[in-house]
């Protein structure tokens, strides 16, 4: 049986529909890069608001690259199902709070449009970090990423997702259509002001009254957005229409923890997703940081360590000893003396919980999909940590492990010597380094330390930074990773013995 709104009354036994009308709502949203963690998240909290409350907050989705989404969920009626797994039960629903999804190559002015429309209140992003084209380190717009110049160029048609926002906007301030407000819900610190930022830096390049109108009309909320969302494989799919007997080409697959943290800034109206169990705040900041530090920041060191040393899967990282008691001592010794925690948050609880979370063998989580694009996501996950403990003096050795874990998972080569594909923006001028610098540990340390879109300007200076990767990543490639952090663990149970005698 093929998902549709026609079947929809017709689900399988155990597979919930949308508990409201929802080809009787409007739209209200538009949001720009709907993969499948937009649906599994925000889309799911707009879903649970419009069954409790009248609103006509459908989301219009943009697909900016790929035909995939909009070729799934269109003949679909935007339906979809999301299959929430825990290690022993699993529960399906079908989600109807998306209306559609344009394909923005071929429909850039139905997109520019849709941002213009009165009756949108919000655009929403999940473009990953690549996807602001802006400096990691700095958070400043790109200026010589090569969209960005494209678009400088020929706004009429945009291809990166800040082009189309400014376009977008520019459309709704000569067509007077009010207010809006830009909702960020990628993992980047501050990603409210970081969007904020480059959006009117862009739209000063392109007209100062458009920049103006932008700081009259539009407000940029931050949030912090958390549920762990594998990718869905082919045999997943083929799994699931066996099972349950429909036919669903876009369905997914997540873990039951879900979490929103939104600053409640809002220009225009809004749904209140707080009925849905999102936490409006004043302040973001310390909950953002909390979960980059500590979740995504232990995600990207056990993905490059665990991939190095052969494991496919996150939980199969912490199924291995060495590597789980890794990130549990990242976690509590760096990650977490870091922070400023939020006043309601039980920290070590909170430790606990990610490690359970991470334990979740159904979910098949991809240690090669969080691996990806380390140099847009290492200076907000590992490089703020490392910073806070250099200024305080306090303890290095595991993040500078898992940097170290990182040049060489760059190399694209795993300890047995495996080779593989690295996914990243900056892959080729990595391998450059590799190539240039591969036989010399400390040369090749200090060039990537210089790469100052990634280290920005302080941290090549650091003496103390640049012994401690040579020191780990010679450890790795000499001794592999199991080796390596053994030996961490050894220093540091003689360290605590000697601060004993
Ligand atoms: C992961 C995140 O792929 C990655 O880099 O660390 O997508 C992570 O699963 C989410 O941020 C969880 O909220």
């Amino acid at each position: 049986m093929k998902l549709t709104n026609q079947t929809l009354a017709d689900l399988p036994a155990g597979i919930h529909g949308p508990q409201y009308d929802h080809t009787a709502r409007g739209v209200g949203i538009v949001h720009l890069g709907i993969g499948a963690f937009h649906r599994c998240h925000m889309a799911v909290y707009t879903d649970d608001v419009m069954a409790q409350k009248p609103g006509d907050w459908r989301i219009l989705g943009v697909s900016l690259r790929s035909r995939t989404i909009p070729d799934q969920l269109n003949p679909q009626d935007g339906l979809y199902s999301v299959v929430i797994k825990d290690s022993n039960s699993d529960t399906t629903r079908v989600i109807g709070s998306v209306a559609g999804v344009l394909f923005a190559p071929e429909d850039t002015q139905a997109v520019v449009q849709a941002i213009a429309n009165p009756s949108t209140q919000i655009v929403s992003l999940t473009v990953t970090e690549k996807g602001y084209c802006h400096d990691p380190a700095t958070g400043e717009l790109n200026q010589s990423h090569p969209d960005i110049q494209h678009d400088l160029a020929d706004l009429a048609n945009p291809v990166s997702a800040i082009g189309y926002l400014v376009a977008g906007l520019q459309a709704r301030q000569r067509s007077d259509s009010g207010a809006i407000t830009l909702l960020s819900c990628d993992n980047l610190p501050a990603n409210g002001q970081t969007v904020e930022k480059i959006v009117r830096k862009f739209a000063s390049l392109v007209d100062q009254a458009l920049a103006q109108w932008i700081e009259q009309h539009v407000s940029f909320p931050s949030s912090m957005v958390d549920r762990i969302v594998p990718a869905m494989e082919a045999e997943d799919k083929t799994a699931f229409a066996q099972r349950t007997g429909l036919d669903d080409a876009a369905v997914l697959q997540t873990e039951p923890f879900t979490q929103w943290v939104i600053e409640d800034s809002f220009a225009g109206n809004r749904p209140a997703w707080e009925l849905a169990g999102a936490t409006m705040v004043s302040d973001v900041a310390p909950y953002e940081d909390a979960k980059l530090r500590m979740l995504n920041g232990s995600h990207s060191a056990l993905a490059y360590l665990g991939y190095l040393a052969g494991y496919d899967y996150v939980h199969q990282v912490m199924a291995d000893p060495v590597l789980r008691q890794f990130v549990d001592a990242f976690m509590q010794t760096e990650a977490a003396t870091s922070l400023e925690v939020p006043a309601d948050l039980d920290i070590d609880a909170y430790r606990r919980e990610l490690q359970a979370r991470f334990d979740n063998s159904a979910l098949q989580h991809r240690t090669y999909q969080i691996a990806m694009d380390g140099s847009q996501k290492v200076p907000q996950r590992l490089l703020q940590t490392l910073r806070f403990h250099l200024r305080q003096g306090g303890p290095t050795s595991c993040t500078c492990i898992a940097i170290a874990a990182w040049l060489r998972y760059v190399s694209g080569q795993d300890q047995h010597g495996k080779k593989f594909t690295v996914q990243d923006p900056m892959a080729d001028e990595f391998a450059a380094l590799h190539r240039t610098h591969g036989a010399d540990a400390t040369a090749l340390v200090n060039a990537f330390l210089a790469t100052e879109s990634v280290f920005g300007h302080d941290l090549q200076q650091n003496d103390h930074v640049k012994e401690s990767v040579v020191y780990w990543y010679k450890l790795i490639c000499e001794h592999g990773v199991i080796h390596a952090v053994t030996t961490y663990f050894a220093q540091t149970e003689q360290q605590a013995t000697s601060r004993c005698l």
